[in-house]
């Protein structure tokens, strides 16, 4: 069963690898992520010997920076490009036969233990990614553990968790997200909510744990199905809680009630390319155990402005939901769906072969109106069966020539976003009014008169590859 190790050895084997010797946390460690990210096919970095640090206190970015990469951790072909990516993905996906997770004894996440006073997140070279952020970030390829108190079932989730001190961090959970849902159970009834945050962690895991399952999924089941093994697991020392047997670092601790104790969070550069989300109260974990491999590995994604994209593997897994819950609405013939890298969930391309009127329109309102596709997006962009989604020269050719911008373009309001998203004005920030408005752009050629609609001239296929041999030297 893959860990992170496993995979650093596999990325190693594609090429895809690179040691980082001797920069700093304190910018170094971002900038050199962000800079390499715009290469073409930018390598996976493992950092050592971090200024300040013992040599073997790791850190790992650019985890998912590749569609190679992405496949690999999860046990696809790494030839796979685009649409046949998410593909495989959806269909990983639609098999529904979780597997729950299995108890072990112990792993070598226990190696180095920390209770109580001799806690200290410090003991983790945690950078300070973009130069305005408000603190240093322990937590931003990670996973926060949390359990619902009534039904019991495990929840894992993203969030960024920034350091206060030696046992404080706080962390951002954007409003109706499972975590979130979950600790106001606890602080309904005045308690505080027991929680573990894993922050150097398998990419599987990482990968589960950026996606919004249905309520009472848990993402642990989830992975099991995926890596077609249950997901091993050793139990929290102090809350419980099932914590991966493949953990690098895991802290434990639980958190009070805001009202009870709530620290300024933030700013943080966030994946929209902005400091949107600001600094606001936000919920504090009191950490009451540390625990780690020797030689731990933290994980790390910073985030840019969509470009250098910072995944693959959490477009592909939305592009393939997206797609899953048009599907599941029981409208057929989607030929693909692709979030452009320059935008994700802003920019959303479905591609289809078009049956019926009014077709198109109902993919573009269903995801609109699911939990995957509805969240923090802006545009919805349709396009026939010729269009690649994932080819962005090719879906604005498609809207700058079959869209009638008075007839093809709707507007639909009211739509769950987030404190994350820049174009929300201020009255609507300050008044927690985390609602926006969505364009669908509609670049399907009209159904009822789509055999008129004027010709595609391009070479065909064939054509193209007899011209390649015979004037090889003029392509040269
Ligand atoms: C790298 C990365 C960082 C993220 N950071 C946050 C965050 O700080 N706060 C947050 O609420 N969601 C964040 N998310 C999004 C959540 O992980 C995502 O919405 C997930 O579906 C939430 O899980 P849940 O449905 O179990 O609540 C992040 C996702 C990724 C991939
Ligand atoms: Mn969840």
């Amino acid at each position: 069963m893959q860990n992170l190790r496993t995979f650093l050895s596999g990325v190693e084997k594609l090429g895809e690898l690179k040691i980082v010797r001797q920069a700093d946390w304190n910018l170094e460690i971002g900038a050199i992520t962000e800079i390499s990210g715009s290469d073409p096919n930018p390598p996976a970095l493992l950092f050592d010997e971090i200024k300040d640090y013992p040599a073997g206190y790791r850190i790992f970015t650019n985890m998912f920076q590749t569609q190679s990469r992405t496949a690999l951790a999860l046990g696809l072909s790494t030839e796979l490009r685009g649409v046949p990516l998410v593909q495989a993905v959806r269909e990983m996906l639609h098999v529904s036969s979780p597997l729950p997770p299995v108890i072990r004894k112990d792993a070598p996440v226990q190696e180095n233990l920390f209770l109580e006073k001799e806690v200290n997140v410090l003991r983790f070279p945690a950078p300070w990614l973009h130069r305005q952020d408000g603190g240093r970030y322990l937590g931003t390829a990670d996973a926060v553990i949390t359990a619902d108190p009534d039904a019991g079932w495990v929840n894992l989730a993203t969030a960024r968790v920034q350091i206060l001190g030696e046992n404080r961090v706080s962390l951002y959970i954007s409003p109706g997200k499972q975590t979130r849902l979950i600790a106001q159970k606890y602080w309904e009834q005045g308690k505080s909510c027991p929680v573990a945050v894993v922050c150097g962690i398998d990419p599987v895991l990482f990968a589960v744990s950026g996606l919004g399952l249905p309520w009472g999924v848990s993402e642990y089941d989830f992975a099991g199905q995926i890596q077609k093994a249950p997901v091993e697991v050793i139990k929290g020392v102090t809350t419980g809680l099932p914590i991966p047997a493949s953990a690098e670092i895991v802290l434990e601790g639980e958190i009070p009630p805001p009202d009870v104790e709530a620290e300024i969070e933030g700013p943080f550069g966030e994946w929209t390319g902005y400091y949107a989300s600001g600094t606001r109260p936000a919920p504090v974990i009191r950490v009451k155990a540390v625990y780690h491999r020797n030689d731990p590995i933290l994980t790390v994604m910073p985030d840019f402005k969509c470009y250098p994209l910072s995944s693959y593997v959490h477009l592909i897994f939305s592009a393939a939901q997206v797609w899953n819950e048009i599907e599941q609405c029981g409208v057929t013939d989607i030929t693909g769906v692709w979030l452009a890298e320059w935008g994700l969930r802003f920019f959303i391309v479905i591609a289809l072969k078009q049956r019926y009127g009014g077709h198109a329109r109902q993919a573009a309102h269903i995801t609109l109106g699911a939990r995957e596709g509805g969240y923090l997006g802006r545009f919805v962009v349709l396009v026939d069966d010729d269009i690649d989604p994932s080819n962005m020269a090719d879906v604005l050719w498609a809207v700058s020539s079959r869209c009638d911008p008075q007839t093809s373009i709707e507007i639909v309001t009211g739509c769950w976003s987030s404190p994350l998203d820049p174009r929300l004005p201020p009255f609507k920030r300050a008044a927690g009014d985390f609602v926006n408005s969505r364009a669908i752009i509609d670049a399907c050629r009209p159904f009822s008169w789509r055999n008129e609609f004027p010709k595609v001239h391009s070479i065909d296929p064939e054509f193209r590859r007899q011209m390649r041999e015979k004037w090889a030297n003029v392509f040269k």
